[in-house]
């Protein structure tokens, strides 16, 4: 009998974010595809962690591994304002067979909706990966972006992503040298804030792939704007708002703190629910008071804006 490949999915986590990435996998594994291959990058989290985590997870057909990263020189040493977490998806191609030709990469701060197996499937074009445009950052010159765009010598005018969901062709990641260009603009002392994010735009400038926004539905498309400046047609950028494929839940408070009122919060919540992790203090009780403040902002938001 001939088995499916799996599919391979990569998640980076610290002692901290081992809750939000149950979530994360479960919510993946409850929305079917696969079967799974899921590996954790971590920077040497417990074993109570793994345990947590391994206990949330739904009963499907999935393999995990655990592959600890702390001697990856590229982290908190260097960006102290950062978990190493955040660096380790630059190892994306390195963690799976070679016979793997794609992998998805998915933040700790995501949900998701929907089956996700057409990020298995689509293509790619030659690029080396697929990414969702930014909203925050529209093209590669928006203020904070890459504000070394002209030194860099790159095109203002190219689109910059978010890294949050990225489905690697592990192939083009290789031949391309994008971990070790990445490491380089890491350690060049030109990069801003956004840190791995920001060196892979600079490394893959017009080398990645556009997938469409409900793949990685980030927090600014929900305000009143509604991404209009991204030009999207209309029922794209309406799929992305309403029903999307991947909540990303970039900002804070995040849907595990105080004071969040993101509208996917329930969602979140409901899935939270099926995991181990049980004693988080710090959620909040989201009813009617919140939904009604979520309104509220968003109304008092439009009506200063004047529209
Ligand atoms: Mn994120």
């Amino acid at each position: 009998m001939i088995m499916p490949s799996p599919h391979h999915v990569i998640v980076a986590t610290d002692e901290n974010f081992a809750m939000p990435t149950s979530v994360a996998l479960r919510s993946l594994l409850l929305h079917g595809g696969g079967p799974f291959a899921i590996s954790v990058l971590h920077n040497g989290i417990s074993l109570d962690a793994i345990d947590n985590i391994i206990a949330s997870l739904p009963d499907r057909d999935f393999t995990i591994s655990w592959h600890d990263m702390s001697d990856f020189s590229v982290g908190a040493s260097a960006f102290s304002h950062l978990p190493d977490a955040a660096c380790f998806r630059l190892h994306v191609a390195d963690l799976v067979p070679a016979s793997t030709s794609r992998v998805v990469y998915l933040d700790g701060d995501v949900l998701v909706r929907r089956d996700l197996s057409h990020l298995f499937t689509v293509d790619l074009e030659g690029a080396v990966f697929g990414a969702v445009r930014s909203v925050n950052f529209p093209s590669i010159a928006t203020r904070g972006a890459v504000d070394g765009w002209r030194e860099l010598g790159l095109d203002p005018r190219s689109h910059y992503f978010n890294s949050g969901v990225l489905v690697v062709d592990t192939d083009e990641w290789r031949n391309t040298n994008v971990k070790a260009k990445a490491i380089d603009y890491l350690l060049s002392g030109r990069c801003g804030p956004c840190l791995d994010q920001e060196a892979l735009n600079v490394t893959t400038s017009e080398q990645w792939f556009a997938l469409e926004p409900t793949f990685n539905q980030q927090t600014p498309l929900l305000d009143d704007q509604h991404g209009a400046h991204l030009l999207y047609p209309a029922s794209v950028i309406e799929a992305a708002r309403t029903d999307p494929h991947i909540v990303h839940f970039q900002d804070r408070p995040k849907p595990w703190h105080k004071g969040c009122t993101h509208p996917w919060q329930d969602e979140w919540l409901a899935v939270a629910a099926g995991t181990r992790f049980t004693d988080h203090a710090d959620l909040p009780q989201r009813g009617l008071r919140s939904e009604l403040h979520w309104r509220t902002r968003r109304a008092a938001s439009a009506l200063i804006k004047g529209r």
